[in-house]
């Protein structure tokens, strides 16, 4: 089934938060962003700004009707700051006008004042003060000290891993409109309803059920309106109702750039061992997760660093630890992957190195190296249906390991300022929100009396497909023709208390719930069709089926059709709605002791990517990325194929190109899209291949299809490796220095290393 938004979005007939018609009155919302990264003492004069033609009101901490608090795992975060500030662009005040140029001037006019204090924008600098976000969290299993005695083979290193911009079409926004009685309607470009919804209320000093939030879809979101689409929701709704008027903040792509946070930069130092069979004996790490000033979701993201940390090796012996540092940075939030590519980035360059030293194949250590099944994860889960060698084997297959191996050599041989170089990445994710309490969902299915369908889950569409997915379930369940059925917007009236749609698990979540409300709708109908279609013969009920809209008896057709048995059930009085709740089954997590079985299942996978570089002008281009992934059982192969395509160049753009640069007062420098570099057409790699792993996809999956929207972002690591075995072709002096992005600025200086 093809992606059933594609006509509207072709035809602009979309509709997205600025879409949405504006209701006369409506005021014109903009945040006022700190000018300086660190301060107290902050006072703001907001005189000239109030003397702008159209200017209606400046709303600053105090006047925060409810708590000036927007912190969801650690209330530490300010709506408004309150006296001090922590990084640049952060909100100081919120300004109101009539139109959106009158709010513009406002915000420059208004002035701010403060005692400036010192600024760190660095991790290990902020470690080293002891300025930590939460307290360091450690992995472990096996025995280190045995670990080391087995190893032959020993090394030990640093990496350093800069962030990632969202660059979400769609910038940040929020429209508000007040109702009757003290409520109000949030038209919020979010992953989360539910958390808009509750930090409004908390900010407003209202109750929840007096705020309904509604989303129709979002353009893109990456993890980037997971926490971070809070913020503009609750300044509209506090000038909706401090004025009385609607209040709509749509953020510009500068503003948007300025204020929000990214993926997390990590540093990392290892150690690695290895045994005479290069088994990885040992394995050491620090993580130096830079946070930002505030929480937001890191204590979540470095949980998903220790999830990850040994990828899709088994390491017998291991301890590892995270440290999520504060500076004064915008907080850093979700980004596809949630700190798990970080992790996997470090394992993969503790092997590089080790095998550089050692002068071997690095990918002879990833194969010996990986998770078989009944091998245990470093927090106590066991691979269950590990596909790891499976994936491997299959890609070398499909592709031939040996054979790219000898073409890569063979051009080196024959180019003296071109090389080329290769890698090989295997994946393993885990599918769940490590926080085991937030795996549910609920879904709401109405069949209205002429057969058509009204659903409604706590899925956002963001361009992912999750609609289409949801459709295709509930079509499939009733054999009806997907034409039939509405996707309702996700609106915190009909399904409450929902998680994001995040952590790649919107499909399985939504989707299990969905599958039950229908499944539950159809044993009704099916109750009634057994008596329309009742006759001498004695059927039983098994003996009745829905195949294309026709009801079926002992697999032959009979004269009911799909309407009709609809209204017959309608007219029997007999309910045409459900609403059903699905849980996770059999995982759990024990932070007490840092074991458990926190994952659903895992999705595995295998790319071996090829890199060519131009040793004159430091410029590389991906040759090919052969991809063998686990779809489980692709329950939508375009869809999926999208998601594959799509993750692998943002991890491509990730590790080769995109950098984001601040200076030392902790100002963004990359402030544009001329400054900062995302992949085009041009860097898209000239051969992709994207195969189905055979297997025979997992029970915990929707429809056997495993989660897709986060696991293929690893592949594009492999990337920064084969560019590096390219310049290794060119200069043996490479050695040891792990720095992502491999810029073009940073592989020629790479290439000239003495
Ligand atoms: N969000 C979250 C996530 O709250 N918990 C998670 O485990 C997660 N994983 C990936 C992306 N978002
Ligand atoms: Mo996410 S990083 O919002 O799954």
């Amino acid at each position: 089934m093809k992606l059933s938004e594609s006509e509207s979005h072709l035809t602009g007939k979309s509709i997205y938060t600025d879409d949405i018609p504006e209701i006369q009155g409506t005021l014109y919302g903009k945040a006022v962003p700190a000018e300086t990264a660190h301060a107290e003492n902050l006072k703001i004069d907001i005189n000239q700004a109030l003397k702008i033609p159209g200017a209606v009101r400046v709303i600053r901490a105090e006047d925060v009707p409810g708590e000036n608090q927007i912190g969801a795992i650690i209330q530490d975060e300010p709506l408004l700051a309150d006296g001090e500030i922590h990084h640049i662009g952060q909100p100081v005040a919120f300004v109101l006008a009539e139109t959106q140029t009158a709010a513009s001037k406002m915000v420059k006019a208004v002035k701010q004042s403060y005692n400036p204090l010192p600024v760190v924008t660095d991790a290990r600098t902020a470690a080293k003060s002891g300025s930590y976000i939460h307290p360091p969290r450690t992995f472990a299993q096996g025995d280190l000290e045995y670990g080391k005695s087995r190893s032959k083979y020993f090394s030990k290193g640093q990496v350093r891993i800069a962030g990632q911009e969202h660059l979400y079409l769609e910038t940040q926004r929020a429209y508000t409109l007040p109702q009757e009685d003290g409520n109000f309607k949030i038209h919020s470009s979010t992953q989360s309803p539910t958390a808009v919804q509750a930090i409004t209320a908390k900010v407003l000093g209202i109750a929840m059920h007096k705020i309904e939030v509604d989303v129709r879809r979002l353009g893109g979101a990456f993890g980037g309106k997971e926490d971070q689409a809070t913020h503009w929701a609750c300044l509209t709704a506090i000038g909706a109702m401090l004025t009385d008027k609607p209040v709509k903040y749509i953020l510009s792509r500068e503003e948007d750039l300025l204020m929000t946070g990214k993926r997390h930069p990590y540093d990392a130092d290892f150690k690695i061992g290895l045994d005479e069979d290069l088994k990885i004996s040992y394995y050491e790490a620090d993580f130096f997760q830079n946070a930002g000033s505030a929480a937001d979701l890191s204590p979540a993201i470095s949980e998903r660093t220790l999830f990850h940390a040994v990828s899709s090796y088994f390491v017998p012996n291991t301890s590892y630890t995270v440290h999520s540092c504060k500076t004064n940075l915008p907080p850093n939030t979700a980004f596809r992957g949630f700190g798990a590519p970080q992790a996997i980035f470090v394992i993969e360059a503790a092997i590089e190195k080790i095998a550089e030293e050692i002068n071997i194949n690095p990918n002879t250590i990833k194969n010996v190296n990986l998770l078989t099944e009944g091998d245990s994860f470093p927090y106590g889960q066991k691979a269950e249906q590990s596909e790891a060698r499976n994936a491997w084997e299959s890609a070398d297959k499909l592709f031939d390991f040996e054979a790219i191996k000898q073409e890569v050599k063979d051009f080196n041989q024959t180019h003296e300022l071109k090389k080329q170089g290769y890698s090989i990445t295997p994946l393993c994710f885990g599918i769940s929100f490590t926080n085991t309490s937030m795996n549910h969902a609920r879904a709401l299915v109405h069949i209205y009396h002429d057969g058509s369908i009204g659903i409604s889950t706590a899925a956002i569409e963001m361009g992912q497909g999750v609609n289409t997915k949801m459709k295709q379930i509930a079509a499939e369940i009733f054999s009806i023709s997907p034409g039939k059925i509405k996707l309702e917007t996700t609106n915190t009236t009909r399904v409450a208390n929902t998680s994001p749609t995040a952590a790649s698990s919107g499909s399985d979540l939504n989707g299990k719930a969905l599958e039950k409300a229908c499944i539950n709708l159809r044993k009704r109908l099916l109750d009634v069709a057994y008596e329309l279609t009742a006759d001498n013969s004695d059927s039983i009920p098994e003996n009745i089926t829905l195949l294309d809209e026709v009801v079926y008896k002992g697999g032959v057709p009979t004269e009911v059709k799909w309407e009709q048995l609809i209204e017959e059930t309608f007219l029997r009085r007999i309910s045409l709605s459900e609403n059903a709740h699905y849980a996770t089954p059999k995982i759990h997590f024990n932070k007490k002791i840092e074991k458990g079985r926190p994952f659903s299942y895992h999705v595995y996978g295998n790319a071996i990517t090829v890199a060519e570089i131009d040793s004159l002008r430091g410029t590389y281009d991906i040759k090919s990325v052969k991809i063998v992934h686990d779809f489980g059982k692709s329950m939508n192969p375009q869809i999926d194929r999208g998601q594959v395509e799509g993750a692998l160049m943002q991890g491509i753009g990730w590790v080769t190109m995109e950098e984001l640069a601040f200076n030392d007062e902790g100002k963004l420098l990359s402030n544009a899209l001329s400054s900062y570099k995302v992949p085009d057409i041009y860097s898209a790699p000239h051969e992709v291949s994207i195969e189905h792993l055979k297997t025979e996809g997992h029970e915990a999956a929707i429809k056997r299809s495993k989660a897709v929207g986060e696991p293929p972002f690893m592949y594009g690591i492999g990337s920064y490796f084969a560019i590096r075995h390219a310049a290794k072709a060119f200069n043996p002096n490479i050695k040891g220095h792990f720095k992502s992005p491999m810029t073009p600025e940073r592989l020629l200086t790479e290439l000239y290393r003495k």
